[in-house]
C-alpha cells in the first residue's frame, strides 16, 4: 500500500524543488523517500502515516529539550496573543541578549538574526569591515550556511584561492576564501606566513558536525587562535550547531579557547528561527547604525521566536543538565559500539556533550580526508534498518546525530536493540 509519505513527496515534487525546502531532507544521500512528521513531543516524532519514530536529528539540534516542551510550547502562545512581530526594539531581545553575554562571556555584544546563514555572512562581513581586509579562510568539510563566500572548496593548489563550490557562486567570490585542512596546524602557519595580513578573518567548527562528527586536536585550535592574534585576523568560532550543544558555554568553554567573534543558531531558539553573532565590542561597534558594516533583518529578534528561545536557555541552565545528556549519548555510543562488535561489524562512535557521530571505518576521523573513507554503503544500509525499527537518524553519513533531554533510559535501550538487528542487517551486505 502507498504510503502518505510516498504521496506527499511525488507531490510535492510538483511544486518544490526535490520535494523539499532544504536539500538534507530530500534523503538522496541514503536512498529512499523521505518521512513527513506531523507531530513530535519529547524524544518521539509521528509520521503521516502515525508511525512512531525515536528523533535523533532534533531539528538538526535546536530541539534540545525534546518536541513541544510545555513550557517552551506556553512561550511561544503567552508572546504570540501580543502580536507576532512589532519590527521596533523590545525588551525580549535584551534579556536574550544580556543571556548570551552572561552564557558566553566571549560575546561582549550580540546581535540576533533569523537563521545561522545570517549569522555568519553577517560576523565575515563584520571582520572584514573591522580589518578592510578581503580574504577569508575556512576549512574542508566545514559548513557555515549557504552565503556565497561560504559555498567555497580548495583551489587546485594551497596558493590558489577557492573555487565556488556551488553552483551561482561567482568565481570572483569565491576567489577570497581559501579552504584548508582540519587540524592541519602546518597547513595553516604556512598561509599565515605567506598572507597573514591579507586574512579578515578564519571562521571555523570548533567541534565539526557537518562532515559527520570530528573533534578538534586542542594543539590545531591553540594555534589558530595564536597566529589570529599575531596576524590581526578575527577568529569567528561558528557555534551555530556546538552552542549550548555541547556545553553551556558551547565549545569555547570546553576547549577553554576565546575566538573573537561567536555565531549562534539552533538551540537558541529552541525550534523558532533564531541566529545570533557577538564578540568582541570594538568589533561590532563597526555596525551600522554605529558603524559603517550595514546589517539588518525584518524579523531579527523576533518576539515570538525569542520568547522560545529565552525559555530553551532558562531550562538548559538546570544544575546537572549537561551532565545528564553527556552521560545519555556516551550511553547510547556504548552500546552501538558493543552492537557492532558483537556483529563482527567494522564499526566506531563518539559523542561531545549532547551530539554524536557514527561511522563505519575502525577508529573516528580526524578529518575530512578520513571521513571521506568510511563506508557509506554500509551507513545506508544501517540507517534504512534503524528507520525501519523506528529510529530516526541523519539522512546522510556526513551528518551527526543529537540526543535531547527528553531521550529516556527505555529510548537508549531501543535504539541499541534496534541496533543489534540493523548491524545485521549491514553484516549480511
Ligand atoms: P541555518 O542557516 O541552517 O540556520 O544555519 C547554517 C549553519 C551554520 N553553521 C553551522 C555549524 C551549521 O551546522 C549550520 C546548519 N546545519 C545544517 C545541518 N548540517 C542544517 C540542516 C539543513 O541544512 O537543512
Amino acid at each position: 500500500m502507498t504510503s502518505n509519505n510516498q504521496i506527499l513527496f511525488e507531490q510535492s515534487q510538483q511544486l518544490i524543488p526535490g520535494g523539499v525546502n532544504s536539500p538534507v531532507r530530500a534523503f538522496r544521500s541514503v536512498g529512499g523517500t523521505p518521512v513527513f512528521f506531523k507531530k513530535g513531543l519529547g524524544s518521539k516524532l509521528w509520521d503521516v502515516d502515525g508511525k512512531e519514530y525515536l528523533d535523533y536529528i532534533n531539528s538538526w539540534g535546536p530541539m534540545i529539550l525534546g518536541h513541544a516542551h510545555p513550557d517552551v510550547v506556553a512561550s511561544v502562545q503567552a508572546a504570540a496573543a501580543n502580536s507576532l512581530s512589532f519590527g521596533a526594539p523590545t525588551g525580549l531581545e535584551l534579556e536574550m541578549a544580556a543571556l548570551i553575554h552572561k552564557l558566553v562571556p566571549s560575546m561582549e555584544q550580540v546581535r540576533l538574526n533569523s537563521s545561522g546563514t545570517e549569522a555568519t555572512m553577517s560576523a565575515i562581513r563584520t571582520a572584514r569591515g573591522f580589518t578592510g581586509r578581503d580574504k577569508i579562510i575556512k576549512f574542508e568539510g566545514c559548513y557555515h550556511g549557504h552565503s556565497d563566500g561560504l559555498l567555497v572548496k580548495a583551489g587546485s593548489g594551497l596558493l590558489t584561492f577557492g573555487e565556488p563550490d556551488s553552483g551561482g557562486v561567482p568565481a570572483s567570490v569565491a576567489a577570497h576564501t581559501i579552504t584548508l585542512e582540519y587540524n592541519n596546524s602546518q597547513q595553516l602557519t604556512d598561509i599565515f606566513k605567506q598572507m597573514g595580513d591579507e586574512i579578515a578573518c578564519v571562521i571555523i567548527e570548533p567541534v565539526v558536525g557537518n562532515m559527520n562528527l570530528i573533534v578538534p586536536h586542542l594543539e590545531f585550535l591553540t594555534t589558530l587562535r595564536s597566529l589570529c592574534t599575531h596576524y590581526g585576523a578575527v577568529l569567528i568560532f561558528d557555534e551555530v550547531m556546538t552552542g549550548f550543544r555541547v556545553a553551556l558555554g558551547g565549545a569555547q568553554a570546553l576547549y577553554n579557547i576565546q575566538p573573537d567573534m561567536t555565531t549562534l543558531g539552533k538551540v537558541i531558539g529552541g525550534g523558532l528561527p533564531v541566529g545570533a553573532f557577538g564578540g568582541r565590542k570594538d568589533i561590532m561597534q563597526c555596525l551600522a547604525p554605529v558603524g559603517k558594516v550595514y546589517q539588518a533583518g525584518t524579523l531579527s529578534g523576533n518576539p515570538v521566536a525569542v520568547s522560545a528561545g529565552l525559555t530553551t536557555l532558562k531550562l538548559v541552565q538546570a544544575e546537572g543538565f549537561y551532565e545528564r545528556l553527556t552521560a545519555q549519548t556516551q550511553k547510547l555510543m556504548d552500546g552501538l559500539v558493543q552492537a557492532a562488535k558483537s556483529a563482527h561489524v567494522t564499526f566506531s562512535a563518539q559523542s561531545v556533550g549532547g551530539m554524536f557521530g557514527l561511522y563505519f571505518r575502525a577508529d573516528c576521523p580526524t578529518s575530512y580526508a578520513e571521513m571521506m573513507q568510511s563506508d557509506r554503503p554500509a551507513f545506508n544500509r544501517f540507517f534504512h534498518s534503524m528507520l525501519e525499527s523506528g529510529v530516526y537518524l541523519g539522512p546522510s553519513a556526513f551528518e551527526a546525530g543529537f540526543v535531547s533531554a527528553a531521550h529516556t533510559d527505555s529510548d537508549i535501550a531501543y535504539t541499541i536493540e534496534a541496533a543489534h538487528q540493523a548491524f545485521a542487517t549491514v553484516k549480511a551486505g
